[in-house]
């Protein structure tokens, strides 16, 4: 059984992660064209290298939940039958144990040079424009991908989804693309498709089976049936 796992911001609110859109739809106050588009690095980067600073410098206060173990110990018993494709840029799935794991957007504890497009481990700030390790100018940006950006790893996720016999989506609103189209192309190749989420997200009519709920609560009882 192949199972491909699409995760977004609902897996790690539960471990304090902040999701997208809080009430009045800023992401943490900031409105998203302002700093998760390549325009908004260019107009001001240093409001954004401090909005993606932040949000690494957080990651030390926040530790994986139930959801990232279950999976992490779905992935022990099942091995490469399983891989995990994530929206999120935090190392919550890593911290867990999980080892086959894709970030499609990007990572925070990664920094990508806009010089030579070297992508490098990082844990410090960029907003001081570090000398790039590579090629030595000061043109390091958070290793995201933007609004307009082309996602990493979509040869990779869509030949996963190409086998997959089932396709399980968890604490994603389907309201970003390609992401989003994914349950549709999994379905239409013949994947059994389920979605584990607090609230129906958009495309959960694509789904055969939804169940809501928090993500602590239903990954691990769906891991514990896969594994009985
Ligand atoms: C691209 C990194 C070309 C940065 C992010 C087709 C139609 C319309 C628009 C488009 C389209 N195709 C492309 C677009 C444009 C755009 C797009 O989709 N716009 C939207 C807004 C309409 N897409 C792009 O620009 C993409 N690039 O298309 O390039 C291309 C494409 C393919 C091939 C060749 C060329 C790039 C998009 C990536 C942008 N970067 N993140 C950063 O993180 O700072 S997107 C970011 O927002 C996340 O990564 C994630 O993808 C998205 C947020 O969504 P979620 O993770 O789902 O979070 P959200 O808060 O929305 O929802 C949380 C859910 O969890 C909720 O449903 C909630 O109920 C649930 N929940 C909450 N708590 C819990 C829970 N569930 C369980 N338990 C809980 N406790």
């Amino acid at each position: 059984m192949k199972v491909v796992v699409l995760t977004g911001a609902g897996i790690s609110a539960e471990s304090g992660v902040p999701t997208f859109r809080d009430a009045d739809g800023l992401w943490e106050g900031h409105r998203v064209e302002d700093v998760a588009t390549p325009e908004a690095y260019v107009r001001d980067p240093v409001t954004v290298q401090r909005f993606y600073d932040a949000r690494r410098a957080a990651l030390a206060a926040v530790e994986p939940n139930p959801a990232h173990h279950a999976l992490a110990r779905l992935e022990q018993a099942v091995g490469d039958q399983l891989l995990v494709v994530t929206q999120n840029i935090d190392d919550l799935h890593e911290r867990a144990g999980s080892t086959r794991v894709l970030h499609m957007h990007g990572e925070l504890r990664s920094a990508l040079c806009r010089s030579c497009r070297g992508r490098f481990p990082w844990e410090e700030d960029l907003g001081d424009f570090p000398p790039c390790p590579g090629c030595g100018t000061t043109e390091l940006r958070p290793d995201v991908v933007w609004f307009g950006e082309v996602p990493y790893d979509l040869e990779r996720i869509v030949g996963a989804l190409e086998s997959a016999d089932l396709f399980v989506s968890i604490g994603t609103s389907g309201a970003v693309y390609p992401a989003a189209g994914f349950v549709r192309g999994a379905r239409d190749l013949g994947a059994q498709t389920l979605e584990l989420n607090l609230e129906p997200s958009q495309g959960s009519a694509w789904f055969h089976e939804s169940r809501l709920g928090p993500a602590t609560e239903t990954v691990p009882a769906w891991v514990e049936e896969m594994l009985a």
